[in-house]
């Protein structure tokens, strides 16, 4: 007998053909609720193709697209777990072979969110070869399965219509929530600036090293930008930044001196779980 027919041919993973240019998976608007008996548990069992550490890639074929999700994360648990719920399905209708780091401030002193996104660019890299960095804030929740998590030729600001705003950006140049740039492009810029403590300011002085390094800032539609945000109110040890509008006077002056090139932390401890990975880490403090 021919052997051939019986023996089903051995295909390796780097013979995968690749996905389609467009997903056949991605639909449109979703409704976004927060079932209040889902558990962690539950997500894991709704996602049974997620490997450990929270990978992913699809099975039949080989993405284009290798797309890191850094979750800037404190005591936020809940926020978290309904995030996870909705994240880790769409990314995989949208085909996209990816990997979700939870990056932890540790202890209780005032957060840093833009220096835990440094942390997460670095901590990502060194993981392996993305292609594409989503910088995720664990409150929003992404309302539309067109809005895909790719990088474009220039950063891109992906959560312009919040619900928190009325579906609408809250000012121009606005550049919070959601952000997603190529290795390159976070390079150019020299990363995020690590000398914001506590709530507000970083997102502008990121589009502002944006623009002084000559690009400008893409965006979805307003139909597709939707994001539905986790009502919550201001954390403790997140207060606001009297601090931030003399900064963001001085990024001019400042952005190649703060940022990659200058970051230092301590990682505590990194955890390899069934959904994520979490990356515990000690920033150090504002002097
Ligand atoms: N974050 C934490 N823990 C904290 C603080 C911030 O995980 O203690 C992270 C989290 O990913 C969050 C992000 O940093 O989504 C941004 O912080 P934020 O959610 O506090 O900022 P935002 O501007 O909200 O979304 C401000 C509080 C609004 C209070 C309104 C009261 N009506």
């Amino acid at each position: 007998a021919n052997l051939s027919l019986i023996v089903k041919p051995f295909v390796r993973k780097e013979d995968l053909p690749f996905c389609p240019d467009k997903s056949p998976y991605v639909g449109g608007p979703f409704r976004v609720l927060f079932p209040s008996k889902l558990t962690m548990a539950d997500v894991e069992k709704k996602n049974p193709f997620v490997t450990m550490g929270g990978h992913y890639k699809p099975p039949d074929c080989e993405s284009k697209h290798r797309t890191a999700i850094i979750i800037p994360h404190r005591n936020r648990e809940v926020h978290l777990k309904y995030l996870l719920y909705y994240l880790h399905p769409f990314l995989q209708r949208q085909q996209l072979h990816y990997a979700i780091y939870i990056i932890h401030q540790a202890g209780n002193y005032t957060f840093n969110r833009a220096k835990l996104l440094n942390v997460g660019f670095k901590e990502a890299m060194r993981d392996d070869d993305w292609s594409c960095l989503f910088f995720h804030d664990v409150d929003l929740i992404p309302e539309d399965d067109r809005n895909l998590y790719v990088c474009d030729e220039h950063p891109k600001h992906a959560s312009i219509a919040m619900d928190k705003f009325g579906y609408k950006l809250p000012y121009n140049s606005y550049f919070g929530g959601v952000s997603a740039l190529t290795p390159e492009q976070y390079m150019k810029i020299n990363g995020f600036p690590n000398n914001y403590w506590g709530w507000g300011g970083e997102d502008d002085d990121i589009a502002i090293r944006v623009a002084l390094t000559g690009m400008i800032i893409t965006r979805p539609s307003v139909q597709v930008g939707r994001y539905r945000m986790i009502k919550h109110e201001h954390d403790k040890g997140n207060e606001e930044n009297p601090k931030r509008f003399n900064l963001l006077a001085k990024t001019r002056r400042t952005w190649r001196q703060d940022g990659m090139n200058t970051m230092e932390y301590t990682v505590l401890s990194r955890e390899v779980l069934p959904l994520y990975t979490n990356i515990t880490v000690d920033v150090g403090t504002d002097k």
